[in-house]
């Protein structure tokens, strides 16, 4: 079974650009949407330029879509004002058009940044309480509860994810722990598109790694089983990279270097 028409927000972002290619294997047609432009579209794609902010536009966007990956919005830590616009602005637009379109599912890409203040010592599941490390993460507990009540009042279905690291390879030691490769994040967005029942679920988008601070067991009922490991890369990151001092709120920390940066504004 595939999903007829899916709707992918971020398109002209990092992880949309990797996870292109591995959309047809659960989607037939695929509308890509971002404010940047996005280049060389397959024949099941197309594209429609839309700021998250501007609801009339993400409402228009919204119908006819059957599921909705939703990766939109700014991915790092900013300015408030640029935060307010994409993520919190940006994802209310996206859940209320969502409800007026029949409420197509939807994988929202919240961050592990929700959490980023939890010791590493720290085994987390699902009923972790939100300890953000940046504006950014608190932005991301907003979409979360914005999931939480849309499911609770409306019946909205979401996947939240807290991606770990979904880059094409780690690229220092913490993110041995949290990694997710794109392959994987494509399984769990098909499960969780595809599955009988989805309700409002969470889950840690990471890898199968040796090491990590996550536990999914009250996901897995959707069957999903990650593949890949950072484990090919362990020997030469710790080899390249310097040991950092264990005492630094960057290496205590799960968020890294996000517990350490300053204000933005
Ligand atoms: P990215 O920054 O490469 O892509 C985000 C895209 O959203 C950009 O193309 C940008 O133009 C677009 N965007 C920003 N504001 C917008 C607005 N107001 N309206 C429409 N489009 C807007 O980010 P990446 O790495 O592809 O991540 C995708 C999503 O996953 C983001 O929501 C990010 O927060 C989340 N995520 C990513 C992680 C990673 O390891 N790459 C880890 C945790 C979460
Ligand atoms: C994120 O949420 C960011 O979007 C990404 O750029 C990385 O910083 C990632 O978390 C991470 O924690 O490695």
């Amino acid at each position: 079974m595939k999903i007829e028409n899916l709707l992918v927000t971020g398109a002209a972002g990092g992880i949309a650009t990797a996870l292109r290619p591995l959309l047809p294997a659960f989607a037939e047609r695929v509308v890509l949407s971002d404010i940047a432009s996005v280049a060389a579209l397959g024949p099941h794609e197309s594209f429609i330029a839309c700021n998250l902010a501007d609801a009339a536009a993400v409402n228009e966007l919204v119908q006819g879509m059957d599921a909705i990956i939703h990766l939109g919005g700014i991915s790092v830590e900013k300015p408030f004002a640029m935060i307010l616009d994409g993520n919190i602005v940006g994802a209310y637009n996206l859940f209320e058009a969502a409800r007026n379109a029949g409420r197509p599912r939807i994988v929202f890409a919240s961050s592990n940044h929700v959490v980023g203040f939890h010791r590493r010592d720290q085994r987390l599941d699902a009923s972790a309480p939100p300890r953000p490390d940046t504006l950014y993460g608190v932005s991301k507990a907003f979409g979360e509860a914005l999931a939480s009540y849309y499911h609770d009042k409306f019946g909205q279905e979401c996947l939240s994810v807290r991606i770990g690291s979904c880059f094409p390879a780690p690229i220092d030691r913490r993110m041995l722990a949290t990694w997710l490769a794109i392959e994987d994040f494509a399984d769990l967005c098909a499960c969780a598109l595809l599955a009988p029942r989805l309700g409002h679920t969470l889950i840690y988008g990471v890898s199968d790694n040796d090491e990590s601070w996550w536990d999914n067991r009250e996901a897995t009922f959707l069957g999903w089983r990650p593949k890949h490991s950072s484990a090919r890369w362990r020997a030469d990151l710790m080899e390249r990279m310097p040991p950092q001092d264990p005492t630094s709120p960057a290496v205590v920390y799960q968020g890294g270097q996000f517990c350490v940066i300053g204000h933005p504004g």
